[in-house]
């Protein structure tokens, strides 16, 4: 407790409930040289070069920790614990190469510092830079990734001041810890993908559930199913979620809205069947696009998958 002497207006800036705390009381700040080892943390890109058509994504970090304060921290059977929130990086919006390098750089030392990161974007196009960052920290671990997303984001790309969202999967199996066979998709949307590349990822042995896979079988089913085939002789677990793979109505605020696509519930159960694998490391929220999203129902919903994530951790 603040003394009520140095700083008289503690009592009125408290919450309303101290019985009823809020999610923002679990971000704690890091200081420096703190170590990480073993710890949750929470660390943003605010970057959307890989979008110059659609920028907005560079204001998803902050959007979505905002949007924390819809919620408290208790689901009903667990408490989240508090995770390290160490900040955004600066990032050079207008040199891609320069940038993709930073988070490399960035998402290697989180890694080789022993944390567990939950990355919040920004671009999609990030996502493969941190997954080279995690193959510089941990050359010999075999990486299951789950993306949920609308798209396959396998573009053939020229070089790396050239990368896009539509590049991350592509860079994430040209590292040697990630083969085609240990990737999974969820939320794969009709019309939103060409068949050139839908037969790129199927001969590298991505296994793919599209919308209506998770309408015929239900979320939870389609997420193990995915886990199954993506871990199966992996070590360890990465999850990333596009937030576009939501319908628009329920996620208007993205770089690239879609009509057809899944509900905020179905969102909420792949996150959680595949955030309580055991071998997770780590996860991203990429996308939310806060220019396009009026009335926050995107930031919302990116905040609550958060939360399940960090809820999931032991
Ligand atoms: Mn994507």
């Amino acid at each position: 407790m603040t003394d009520p002497a140095s700083d008289p207006l503690a009592a009125l800036r408290a919450s309303p409930d101290p019985r009823d705390p809020r999610a923002p009381a679990l971000l704690r700040p890091w200081t420096e040289g703190e170590p990480l080892d073993g710890l949750a943390v929470v660390l943003g890109f605010p970057y959307d070069g890989g979008i110059p058509s659609r920028p907005g994504a560079r204001f998803g970090p902050r959007a979505i920790r905002d949007a924390l304060a819809s919620f408290g921290t208790w689901d009903g059977e667990r408490l989240v614990p508090a995770v390290l929130d160490l900040g955004d990086v600066a990032l050079p919006s207008m040199n891609g190469a320069d940038a993709h390098a930073r988070i490399e750089e960035a998402a290697r030392q989180v890694f080789a510092a022993g944390a567990r990161p939950v990355f919040l974007g920004g671009d999609h196009g990030i996502t493969g830079s941190i997954i080279r960052g995690l193959a510089a920290a941990r050359p010999d671990v075999g990486l299951a990734v789950v993306n949920l997303d609308a798209h396959l984001d396998v573009r053939e790309y020229d070089d790396e001041a050239h990368l896009s969202s539509g590049t991350p999967f592509r860079r994430a199996m040209e590292t040697p810890i990630v083969d085609g066979a240990h990737v999974a998709m969820i939320g794969i949307r009709r019309f939103a993908n060409s068949r050139y590349y839908m037969d790129f990822a199927a001969g590298e042995g991505v296994h793919l559930s599209t919308v209506e896979d998770v309408q015929a079988h239900g979320a939870v089913t389609v997420s193990r199913a995915a886990l199954y085939r993506a871990t199966a002789g992996a070590d360890a677990l990465y999850l990333s979620i596009d937030m576009d793979a939501a319908d628009a109505a329920f996620a208007p605020g993205v770089s690239a809205p879609g009509t057809g696509g899944l509900s905020a519930r179905e969102m909420i159960d792949v996150v959680r069947t595949v955030a309580a694998d055991g071998r997770l490391v780590a996860a991203d929220i990429m996308e939310t696009s806060p220019p396009y999203d009026p009335d926050g129902r995107t930031a919302r919903l990116a905040a609550r998958l958060l939360l399940e994530i960090l809820a999931a951790r032991p």
